[in-house]
């Protein structure tokens, strides 16, 4: 299976060769693609000397900073024109263990007809969990993730997340080019669209770091826009509710790679 991880970057100098470095060593096997949204701080010339090194890391130069939805529908589009067949997104900062992505490929259909089409890393199942967030930033997440669920009626536990994998065939089917949202809203969106389409989800468990370097780009504009669109959402996707969906479906909490 040729995989892509898409990594978005807004000023992640500090973080982007590292970030790089571990994905190489976790897995070998798949090809990086950094989508940097023009950062002041340099991080897309810092790309561009890793790509120049390693045939496996591209990189994809965007104007200015158009927000995480953007920069993902825009290597999104790039991995499926070169013909990828799983696309897994993943932060800059270190959050997202590489050293777990084994574990997220492991469950993800593989061609043949078990495994998940989309699979979620998530924070909120057992076996998952944060390190070092404070409990203002956990009660954001986790309202978040409960607020999404109940309103847009998934059975999902991390809704928002952002360490997931894709088939090709997945990303394809829910849309993903359809998708408005600039921020992490970005990823209730393709949850409930991967749901609707009737898609196999299925939850690993992660351990999400909060991040030792860089400047968060969250805030409060990103959190508003998630709980005005879910609202929109729930409302308008009301009479769709009673109709049969596809059950989501959890892993077991360790070691499906
Ligand atoms: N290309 C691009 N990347 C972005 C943009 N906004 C955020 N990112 C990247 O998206 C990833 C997630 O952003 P973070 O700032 O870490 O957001 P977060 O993880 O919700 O917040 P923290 O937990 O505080 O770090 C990082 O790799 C950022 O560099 C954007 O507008 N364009
Ligand atoms: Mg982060």
């Amino acid at each position: 299976m040729r995989t892509l991880v898409i990594i978005p970057t807004y000023n992640e100098r500090e973080n982007i060769g590292s970030i790089v470095g571990r994905v190489r060593a976790s897995a070998p096997e798949v090809d990086v693609l950094v989508v940097d949204d023009g950062s002041p701080d340099g991080t897309g010339e810092l790309a561009d000397a890793l790509a120049a090194t390693d045939a496996s890391v591209h990189v994809l130069h965007r104007s200015g900073k158009d927000g995480l939805g953007a920069a993902y529908r825009a290597g999104m589009a790039w991995g499926l024109d070169a013909g990828y067949d799983a696309i897994v997104e993943m932060d800059a900062d270190g959050s997202h263990q590489p050293e777990q992505l084994p574990r997220l490929l492991g469950a993800l259909r593989d061609g043949g007809d078990s495994g998940a089409d989309v699979v979620l890393g998530s924070r909120w199942v057992e076996g998952g969990g944060v390190v070092n967030w404070p409990s203002h930033r956990r009660l954001i997440s986790r309202g978040g993730s409960a607020y999404s669920r109940i309103a847009l009626g998934l059975p999902v536990r991390d809704v928002t997340g952002g360490y997931r994998a894709f088939t090709a065939e997945a990303l394809r089917t829910l849309r993903f080019d359809r998708t408005e949202s600039q921020g992490y809203c970005f990823q209730i969106d393709m949850t409930r669209r991967a749901y609707d389409a009737g898609l196999v989800i299925v939850e690993v468990p992660i351990t999400f770091v909060e991040r030792e370097r860089g400047a968060s780009k969250m805030g409060g504009g990103i959190v508003a826009e998630a709980m005005l669109r879910v609202t929109l959402w729930g409302i308008t996707g009301l009479p769709r509710r009673f109709r049969k969906r596809t059950p989501a479906r959890t892993a077991e909490p360790v070691g499906r790679a």
